[in-house]
């Protein structure tokens, strides 16, 4: 655990005792404040009061006494509405931060890579820890990737943290300045949040506009918003900048063509391959080459020696949920890509197979499903699960055949059903939703571990679960 030590004898309020308020109520207990923590939900309060974090009643509370809100990532800041306690706070003029904020504040002894973007961060931050380690770096990898910052064990000044940020957390860190900033692509997502996609985008930019001049930004030159927010940094000079690209980007600093990885830092003018990323299993599709890319762009920046980070690549296991190929039942491949929770992340998986039973559905995000149009003659079938079911078979209507099974549970058989009837080659049942899971899930991951269970006790009633299925139907 990081001790937070800057607010020693003052008294500070923390909102939401989730994963991240919880870390950061114990962090600010260990280095001498005075904690008053809440929750709404009883059982969060029940779990903090069991780690001796102090509770009191902030709805109840004088908001002068308090040095600082600490707020949950989750609870709106701005939009569509601030929670009430922010509101309070604010007139109280008690500034508000996140525990990312905290470690920025404390800021121990490593070099910090924050990874952002809409798509393909948690991957990238998990495969940089990678490439760092096996380049023979102490890291400590976390953030919204799972373990809550201040949770991390301490690094030595040689080591680093590589932390995945939301934009929720970073309008939470006005002071985080990282060595190394990563920006992988953005598209419409969380637009609720932010107020529409200038203020999603606004916020994302915020994580490079607070470095400082020797510090390096990597940004994705492969969407325009991106690419607009790289050429600011390089014409303003407030950082230094790597471009990476995973459509092999001329004017890119580290890019992919056709799967091979080149490196033009270093002002090196007919860079070499580096790695056939065809070879990293883990890492399909060119989704996986941009975070490759910027993975590879983040090693370099903390110093790792090119030949060692680019053979890394090659060895990464992949993430749970991420395109996370299951098993084959009766034939029939598996693959869970419950993170997929908007239309951007689907376009990813869905873009790397053919014959598809596509599961899909969930909470729908703003912006439609425009995007997924283009991967619509991959799909054989579409089983619609979630409050967005109607309107995805609105979205697929006259161009892929659909059938709203409501949830997992039906979906799941009767998708393994169509397959063994329709009998294509390499079929895959994929879920990959394109939309949040909060309609019928606590999150994600455990959307993604149902789907795991029904498969598995899907498999019991054929011949089990063939995990050993040839990896190369994926494209
Ligand atoms: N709460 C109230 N009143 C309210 C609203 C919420 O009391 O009106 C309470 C809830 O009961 C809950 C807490 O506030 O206990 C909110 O917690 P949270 O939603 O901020 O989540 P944490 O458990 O702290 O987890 C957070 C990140 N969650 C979000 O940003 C929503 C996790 O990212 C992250 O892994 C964790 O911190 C550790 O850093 C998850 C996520 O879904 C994966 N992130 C979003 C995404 O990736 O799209 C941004």
């Amino acid at each position: 655990m990081v001790e937070v030590t800057s607010y020693g004898g003052e008294r500070v309020a923390v909102f939401g005792l989730g994963k991240s308020g919880l870390s950061a109520a114990r962090a600010l207990v260990a280095g001498g404040a005075e904690v008053c923590a809440w929750d709404d939900d009883a059982a969060r309060r029940a779990d903090a009061a069991s780690s001796e974090v102090p509770l009191s009643d902030l709805y109840a509370e004088s908001w002068e006494q308090f040095s600082a809100l600490v707020l949950s990532p989750g609870i709106p800041l701005h939009f569509p509405d601030p929670h009430p306690l922010v509101v309070r706070a604010r007139h109280a003029s008690c500034e508000i931060i996140g525990d990312i904020e905290l470690f920025a504040r404390e800021r121990p002894a490593g070099k910090i890579a924050a990874i952002t973007g809409t798509n393909g961060k948690s991957t990238t931050t998990v495969l940089a820890g990678h490439l760092l380690e096996a380049s023979g770096m102490t890291v400590a990898v976390g953030g919204n990737v799972g373990v809550p910052i201040l949770d991390l064990p301490p690094v030595p000044g040689d080591g680093a943290y590589v932390i995945e940020l939301s934009s929720y957390q970073i309008d939470l860190a006005p002071s985080l300045a990282a060595d190394v900033a990563v920006l992988l692509n953005l598209s419409p997502d969380h637009l609720d949040r932010h107020g529409g996609m200038a203020g999603y985008v606004a916020s994302k930019k915020q994580l490079l506009d607070r470095q400082l001049p020797n510090q390096v930004s990597i940004v994705g030159m492969d969407d325009a918003e991106s690419r607009t927010i790289y050429e600011g940094i390089k014409q303003s000079g407030h950082a230094r900048t790597v471009a990476i690209s995973a459509t092999g980007a001329p004017d890119a600093d580290v890019f992919v063509r056709d799967g091979i990885l080149h490196d033009c830092t270093d002002d090196i003018v007919n860079p070499q391959p580096l790695a056939d990323l065809h070879q990293a299993l883990d890492l399909k599709g060119s989704h996986n080459w941009q975070n490759a890319a910027a993975a590879y762009a983040v090693a370099r920046s903390l110093g790792c020696a090119p030949d060692a980070a680019a053979s890394a690549l090659l060895s990464f296991p992949g993430l749970e949920h991420r395109m996370e190929e299951i098993g084959d039942v009766a034939g029939v491949r598996f693959v869970n890509d419950s993170k997929a929770t908007n239309p951007d992340a689907a376009t990813r998986a869905l873009s790397c197979y053919e014959n598809i039973f596509w599961i899909a559905g969930g909470q729908e995000k703003e912006g439609g499903f425009q995007a997924l149009q283009p991967l619509f003659p991959r799909i054989a079938q579409a089983f619609l699960i979630g409050e967005s079911a109607e309107s995805l078979a609105e979205a697929l209507d006259g161009q892929v055949a659909t059938t709203v099974s409501g949830d997992l549970e039906s979906a799941v058989p009767e998708a393994h059903a169509m397959a063994l009837s329709l009998n294509r080659p390499s079929s895959v049942i994929l879920l990959s939703p394109a939309c949040a899971s909060f309609d019928q899930f606590k999150d994600f991951e455990a959307r993604g571990n149902r789907f795991k269970e029904l498969v598995r006790a899907l498999s019991a009633l054929h011949d089990g679960l063939d995990t050993n299925h040839p990896q190369g139907g994926a494209q």
